[in-house]
């Protein structure tokens, strides 16, 4: 049996019941097979696969709280520090009630390639809580925040692990995550991005990620000799990640007219008014069905559905295995040229193969979505110098970033014979220099 195959092995069985853990493993080692068979012996011998598959800890914790009706609540924290070989820690945390040590592995994992694809000296991790913030005050959330923190505040810190936003987690979160660790260490440093501009917080930062997106996005359309100009875009998801991506795409001439969230979706053939979505999601955190009721010509549908809508390109950033192979097929019936995933694996493996073997060009979110934790790193270093740039300065790193990794992925995926399989480009391209870390640091 091959080195892959052999590893591949082992996690499944060492990992039966974190599904998506496994999703990610196998799409990831699958791709890296040309890079690890060339160098097979010396991999080997170092156990480089065995290594990167385990995380180097990971911490789970009891967070309880009290509601606002007196009665104590129970969750349970989580933070996987996954790797380091190329800088600290770095990654979301994400607050759901779906969250379990299989997912944040999945996320934690995911995010050693997409920080390493930055070019930034960022390493990977990622934690969370089955918290759900859906509905409860904001004293409630601060409680939760502030107990989270209690625990967590021992192993993360500035040159160590530095959290920041992901599902459920925004500003209003870091914010009261930031004063608890704060409070606990005595120290004013940058444990956390995401944070608010009086603070240390980052311009741009809050539109990274779905700016990100769309400047990747529209350099792969340039390659191939088209523009974002008139291009109709189906968008999922209509958090911080959407909702930034609607706004650039809409910058650049394409419409989008599509968003989702969890209960619902919306079709607007005039185009998605991001200013009243971002008044319903933002500021009043309330359901889509208040879109629809606000805005003539748009129609609300129960359950899932953006992807029948006939489109150009396709951006998922909502959630993970958002976009099935049934989706993909539509996709491809409905003539659709692209899919960038704004999200974390949203997109099936088999969905991927479909779109990518029926000429789609794809391009996987540890690429795609890195602009977020690109920007995060950015405020690492003003925070670091004790500086702040202005929009300008941090959307135009952003943007050439983001460029950066749109050549990067697709060198990688021609040098290995893989023209076009952006997938195999990215996975290569986060590989590459994450073990030459780890091999250059020894056995650890
Ligand atoms: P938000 O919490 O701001 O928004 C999430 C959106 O996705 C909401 O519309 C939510 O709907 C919907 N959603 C979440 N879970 C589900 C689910 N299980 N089924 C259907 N819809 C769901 O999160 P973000 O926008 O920050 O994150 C979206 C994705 O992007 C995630 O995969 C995240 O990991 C990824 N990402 C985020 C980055 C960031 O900087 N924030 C960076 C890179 C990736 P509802 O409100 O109804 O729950
Ligand atoms: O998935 C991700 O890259 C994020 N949620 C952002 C992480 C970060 O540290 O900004």
């Amino acid at each position: 049996m091959g080195y892959v195959d052999e590893v591949l092995a082992r996690v499944r069985e060492k990992n039966a019941s974190e599904a998506e853990f496994l999703q990610a493993v196998e799409e990831v080692l699958e791709s890296l097979r040309p890079v690890i068979d060339a160098n097979e012996a010396v991999y080997r011998k170092e156990a480089l696969l065995e290594r990167l598959v385990e995380p180097d800890r990971q911490f789970k914790f009891r967070v309880p709280w009290v509601d606002d009706k007196g009665q104590v609540q129970v969750n349970t924290g989580y933070r996987i520090q996954f790797n380091n070989a190329i800088g600290p820690y770095k990654g979301g945390l994400r607050l759901h009630p779906s969250v379990n040590t299989g997912i944040i592995k999945f996320l934690g994992f995911e995010q050693i390639f997409k920080n390493s694809l930055t070019g930034l000296p960022i390493g990977g991790g990622k934690g969370g809580s089955d918290f759900d913030p859906k509905g409860k005050s904001d004293r409630e959330v601060m409680a939760f925040c502030q107990s989270f923190i209690t625990e967590l505040y021992k192993y993360i810190g500035a040159d160590v692990d530095v959290p920041a936003g992901d599902i459920g987690t925004g500003a209003r979160e870091i914010g009261y995550m930031f004063g608890q660790y704060k409070r606990l260490r005595s120290t004013y440093e940058g444990v956390l991005t995401g944070k608010g501009l009086t603070y240390g917080g980052s311009l741009a930062r809050t539109e990274a990620t779905g700016y990100g997106l769309l400047y990747i996005t529209e350099e792969l359309m340039k390659c191939h000799g088209e523009s974002m100009e008139g291009k109709v875009i189906a968008v999922s998801g209509a958090g911080n990640v959407a909702i930034y991506a609607i706004q650039k795409a809409q910058q650049m001439g394409a419409k989008v007219v599509t968003c989702s969230d969890s209960t619902g979706w919306i079709y607007d053939p005039n185009g998605i008014d991001v200013a009243l979505l971002q008044d319903i999601k933002e500021v009043k955190r309330a359901r889509l069905t208040e879109y629809a009721a606000a805005r003539p010509g748009a129609e609300y549908h129960e359950g899932r559905g953006v992807w029948e809508v006939k489109c150009d390109i396709a951006l998922p950033c909502a959630t993970q295995n958002e976009l099935l192979l049934e989706d993909a097929k539509q996709l491809v019936a409905n003539g659709c040229k692209a899919v960038c995933e704004g999200a974390n694996m949203p997109t099936t493996i088999d969905a991927t193969r479909y779109l990518q073997e029926n000429g789609v060009w794809f391009i996987g979110g540890k690429a795609s979505n890195a602009g977020g934790v690109a920007t995060s790193a950015l405020e690492m270093t003003q925070n670091s110098e004790r500086l702040s740039w202005t929009f300008e300065e941090v959307d135009s790193k952003l943007k050439q970033i983001m460029i950066n990794i749109y050549h990067n992925i697709d060198d990688a995926a021609k040098r290995y014979g893989m023209e076009g399989n952006y997938v195999a480009g990215a996975n290569i391209a986060g590989f590459e220099k994450v073990a030459t870390a780890m091999l250059a640091q020894g056995v650890c």
